[in-house]
């Protein structure tokens, strides 16, 4: 384990940087991993970052190009990683090298040499802040909308339990150095297509309840993405609609993958707990949103299975 300072140190003495998001990735991530990149570019040094799904398009300003053909890392990192399975595609040829892991999930896996983990910080962006500062970089207008980006997607807009006075603060030193919040958050939560609107009308008819009203569960088939035409990372925001419900403590969606898997998406409110339903599948995540994927298996029976551990949970808590 390593901290602010020690991960610093190592950057510091290091060139030919090569920095790994996760797979499926979002604002955090890509946030982390862009800021970061032209951070050290800003100390003079050779970074680059990758991931190993494509990016959506609403994500296009975190960008620092492509490394360039021939080019070999030195030393690689990742940001925003909570274990190597969660690299998708890249885990295979980097999973064994990574020097440094920064990281902020609570369930984080060690994988790393040094591991900087920090569970109280409500986003990665919040980390690499800090690591710049740290590095004495002091962020452009870019790598402020890329750490802003980060921010505001993995609170879902300031609003989690996870934000602290010290989230905010970055925050206001990011809108300082230029970022544009309005714009970003604009973007982020408050644009979407028709298809995204037809694929969520879907999504919520099938919306049941158990437990009492305190478990609401919605199910993505995949033939809602030929049916409206959406894609996977518009549906990202339906995760928090079962939540959304008064009463309701556990939230689950169901989205049926190829090859007879279903990821499943876990969203609480307290004293309920996601990650713990999402790691008694093998998955992870956070205390309030977490996730897991289920293999040989149909919605179907991956709805039983997941509404047995919710309302499991829902009498250890004493509330059922
Ligand atoms: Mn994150």
């Amino acid at each position: 384990m390593t901290d602010c300072r020690g991960a610093a140190a190592l950057l510091r003495g290091w060139d030919d940087i090569l920095v790994l998001c996760h797979a499926s990735p979002d604002g955090d991530t890509l946030g982390s991993a862009c800021a970061l990149v032209r951070g050290l570019r800003a100390l003079g040094k050779r970074a680059w970052f990758i991931c190993g799904d494509e990016i959506d398009g609403k994500y296009a300003h975190l960008t620092a190009g492509q490394p360039p053909f021939g080019w070999e890392p030195a030393h690689i990192i990742s940001v925003d990683v909570a274990a190597t399975d969660l690299l998708g595609p890249l885990e295979k040829e980097y999973g064994e090298k990574i020097e440094l892991a920064i990281d902020h999930h609570s369930g984080h896996r060690p994988f790393a040499r040094e591991s900087w983990v920090e569970e109280d910080a409500a986003a990665n962006c919040e980390l690499i802040y800090l690591l710049l500062e740290e590095m004495g970089v002091k962020p452009d207008k870019v790598m402020a909308d890329c750490l802003y980006t980060g921010l505001t997607t993995d609170t879902g807009c300031f609003r989690y339990p996870s934000v602290s006075p010290r989230t905010h603060r970055i925050a206001a030193e990011l809108l300082e150095l230029g970022a544009e919040g309005a714009r970003i958050n604009l973007e982020m939560f408050e644009s979407k297509s028709k298809a995204q609107l037809e694929a969520e009308r879907l999504v919520m008819e099938s919306i049941s309840f158990s437990c009492g009203g305190k478990c609401a569960m919605v199910q993505v088939p995949r033939s809602i993405y030929q049916r409206t035409g959406v894609r996977d990372s518009e549906l990202e925001g339906v995760a928090s609609l079962p939540r959304q419900v008064k009463g309701v403590l556990l939230g689950v969606i169901l989205k049926e993958k190829e090859g007879g898997k279903v990821k499943a998406s876990i969203r609480s409110n307290p004293p309920a707990n996601a990650r713990e339903i999402g790691e008694s599948f093998g998955g992870g995540g956070h205390p309030g949103a977490a996730g897991c994927t289920l293999s040989g298996i149909t919605l179907e029976q991956a709805a039983e299975k997941l509404e047995a551990a919710c309302r499991a949970q829902l009498v250890k808590l004493g509330l059922l």
